[in-house]
């Protein structure tokens, strides 16, 4: 059967590339759970901006839950079992964000996605992600998940090659990302998030990004 674009039920995967789904409005049912889930994580894991290899502060406000979460600081990108910040653990990852994650990839059947990392992103007006390749992993077999929640954003989305022509990808309050495969490996990045006022989360857009990292 020939589903038009327009007909497509809410979170429907929409394999935008091989190996790579869109699933618009998969979230945006348990959104609000989201949110209540990463506002207690941020309590104990505070946000903060961490610095690039090269010493400069990035944009984006960040914080992990998970038994890894992704760190970067002068010596470069790596995966830690504790906060830098706090000297312990970081968060366990709410079950409400896990079932999520694995509901979206098993729609994209990948049956046995068990993720132990979630980084947690948030862009105030201005923020944005520079082209990159999301190769910290031990094993790129498993699936990576992105939820976005609250201000829309421009995802861009490069080839293997970091000079590939970038497809713009618009994401959602409630659009969901999964991506493995082909895709593992693409360059991937955010534009500028435009100012503007969201009901739950105000003035940000929130990424949770979800990978098997050990
Ligand atoms: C973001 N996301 O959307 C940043 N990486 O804020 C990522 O860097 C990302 O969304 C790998 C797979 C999906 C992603
Ligand atoms: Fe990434």
């Amino acid at each position: 059967m020939h589903l038009p674009l327009f007909d497509l039920p809410d979170g429907t995967p929409e394999e935008f590339a091989s190996g790579a789904w869109h699933l618009r409005g998969f979230a945006t049912n348990r959104a609000a759970a989201l949110w209540a889930a990463l506002t207690e994580v941020t309590l104990s894991a505070p946000w903060r901006r961490m610095l690039t290899p090269g010493g400069q502060s990035m944009s984006v406000d960040m914080s992990n839950c998970g038994a890894l979460g992704w760190i970067s600081d002068r010596r470069g990108y790596q995966y830690s079992k504790t906060d830098p910040l706090t000297g312990i653990a970081w968060p366990a990852l709410p079950e409400t964000i896990l079932q999520c994650a694995q509901a979206a990839s098993r729609l994209c059947r990948f049956e046995d996605f068990v993720p132990d990392a979630c980084l947690i992103n948030r862009y105030q007006s201005g923020a944005r992600m520079s082209l990159h390749q999301d190769k910290n992993e031990r094993d790129f077999s498993a699936p990576i998940v992105s939820i976005s929640l609250g201000l829309p954003a421009t995802f861009l989305f490069g080839g293997l090659t970091r000079n590939e022509r970038a497809l713009q990808l618009p994401l959602l309050h409630g659009d969901v990302l999964v991506w493995g495969g082909a895709s593992r490996l693409r360059f991937h990045g955010v534009k500028p998030v435009a100012a503007g006022t969201h009901d739950l989360t105000g003035e940000v857009r929130i990424n949770l990004t979800l990978r098997k990292a050990g």
